[in-house]
């Protein structure tokens, strides 16, 4: 582990990184390193911008057709390649290798086959003669060279989220994913490039968020910001791009409530729970965090929510056996077992786990399935993003309390409601503040259907044709049918004829 990989890809090609700062990309199962490189510097996001700048014109005028086509071949390349991908996710993210396998790989292939024919799609008002004197007609347009910052905790489908849409309808784009979390990014560059994306168009930055990523946001050539991270990031990241009136999107974090009435499926509720809480080790913007149980089935939820937790197998990425991988890092762990520890110190039960496991590597980055009872609403537990596989719950009384509850955090990406008497499901959807409401599920996403947030968890969609839309300007061209030097508008302005 002494040679340099190239940590960019820059103008279709794998380059150093000019910066002098030394990266290591570590295996957080194991702590070992996978990896080192070279941080972007500053003046390789001038080439990035530079080269996305070239490839615009070429690209923003190939047609839709001709970059669907491109697509649909990116697609028969990353399942090709979906081996090497998915134990690549697995192991940079120490995401155990099923979830990878079943999820993020096959995910992000299903969202290049939606968005090569989304841009086939282009929607806008019909053409038509609104003034009586005037044909208006829509145009929808690239916006120009996108800057984009992703996230570490699912890397590969993060990143597609963001390149895909803004590919689609003919930008080009310069993504700087988590400097924890690169290698997968690059990957799906290089199969950009063999599909027949010309260089240029996709471009990748691995350094620093303020670094590097500052400096992509703040560049007076990039036209438009997408962010995936956290909320105190995507303040910065929205005042940054302020100054030079950029359109900015941001997915920023989640508390995702968990509402269970007392008609429910409890076996269902409890399984979904689980499922929902541990999902990539807790590490996801829309995990269940705060489940609230009507009072009636509060003691039987949380007794069966233990026991399923205690199935779950905790170990490393690439058994096929494990459940649970570990945690990004081991500061991601000492974040979530200080924020556990603060609510066992202030009156909280850890019913189960709380712990770093015994069994696992100690270098690994592993915590405990946990669950909690006896927090209060107010607390740090039930109000702030934990990521990680940490679940609180709390009892309720009237389906009012409910609502207000689920409501009561700065956040509001996700959230799900658990009943069988359809009233309540659709006063659930209707009265939660949330992107997404699940009814008798939680997490599944579809490449079809949007993924973004109300309050403090961003602006802006990502995946459907709301996110393609985003990358796109609207343009109203009104074009005169009269053939007339006199307008009859013009006698409000000056003299009669
Ligand atoms: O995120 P950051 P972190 C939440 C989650 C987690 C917490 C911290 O609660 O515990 O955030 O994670 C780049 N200018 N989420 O610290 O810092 C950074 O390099 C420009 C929720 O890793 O927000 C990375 O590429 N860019 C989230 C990206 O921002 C900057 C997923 C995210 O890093 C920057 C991840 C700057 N000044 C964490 N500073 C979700 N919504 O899913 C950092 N970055």
């Amino acid at each position: 582990m002494t040679t340099h990989e190239k940590l960019q890809f820059i103008a279709g090609e794998r380059r150093h990184g000019s910066s002098d700062t030394e990266l290591t990309i570590i295996d957080p199962s194991t702590g070992e390193p996978i990896t080192t490189g070279l941080a972007a510097a500053t003046g390789d996001v001038d080439a990035a911008v530079a080269a996305a700048r070239a490839a615009f014109p070429g690209w923003s005028r190939t047609t839709p057709a001709e970059r669907s086509d491109i697509m649909l071949r990116w697609a028969e390349v990353l399942r090709s390649r979906s081996t090497e991908l998915t134990a690549l996710e697995s192991r940079n993210g120490g995401k155990a290798i099923k979830l990878a396998d079943g999820f993020d790989i096959p995910g992000v292939i299903d969202n290049v086959t939606f968005f090569a024919t989304t841009a086939r799609n282009l929607e806008g008002k019909a053409s038509g003669e609104y003034s009586g004197d005037h044909t208006s007609s829509i145009r929808r347009e690239p916006i120009g060279v996108v800057g984009s910052i992703s996230p570490w905790n699912y890397p590969l489908q993060m990143a597609a989220w963001k390149i895909l849409p803004a590919v689609a309808a003919g930008n080009t784009i310069v993504l700087k994913p988590s400097e924890l979390t690169p290698l997968t990014s690059l990957l799906f560059a290089e199969t950009a490039k063999e599909a027949g994306v010309p260089d240029g168009v996709v471009n990748i930055l691995t350094g620093a968020g303020r670094i590097a990523g500052q400096a992509l946001i703040e560049h007076p050539d990039v036209d438009m910001v997408s962010f995936t991270g956290s909320t105190p990031v995507g303040k910065q990241v929205a005042a940054a791009a302020a100054g030079s009136v950029k359109r900015v999107h941001l997915e920023l974090g989640g508390k995702a409530p968990f509402v269970v009435f007392d008609d429910a499926d409890i076996e269902a509720a409890a399984r979904g729970a689980v499922a929902g809480s541990l999902i990539n080790a807790g590490q996801d913007c829309t995990a269940a965090t705060r489940a609230y149980v009507q009072r009636p089935l509060y003691e039987n939820f949380v007794r069966r929510v233990a026991e399923l937790m205690d199935e779950v197998k905790v170990g490393p990425a690439d058994d096929t056996d494990t459940d649970m991988g570990s945690l990004i890092s081991l500061k991601q762990r000492d974040q979530v077992a200080a924020m556990v520890d603060r609510a066992r110190d202030s009156g909280a039960k850890v019913v189960r786990g709380g712990r770093i496991p015994k069994h696992t590597p100690t270098a690994g980055a592993y915590y405990e399935p946990t669950l909690i009872v006896d927090a209060t609403q107010d607390s740090e537990i039930v109000q702030q993003e934990i990521f990680g596989p940490v679940l609180v719950v709390l009892p309720f009384d009237t389906d009012d309390e409910a609502i207000t509850l689920a409501n009561d955090t700065p956040y509001g990406l996700a959230a799900s409601a658990w009943t069988q008497n359809v009233y309540r499901a659709q006063r659930a959807t209707r009265e939660i503040q949330a992107g997404c409401v699940w009814v008798n599920d939680h997490i599944p996403i579809i490449s079809e259907m949007p993924h973004g947030g109300y309050k403090a968890s961003g602006f802006g969609k990502d995946m459907s044709t709301y996110s393609f839309d985003e990358y796109t300007n609207v343009k109203h061209v009104m074009s005169d049918i009269t053939g007339e030097a006199h307008k009859g508008w013009h006698d409000l302005i000056f003299g009669r004829h």
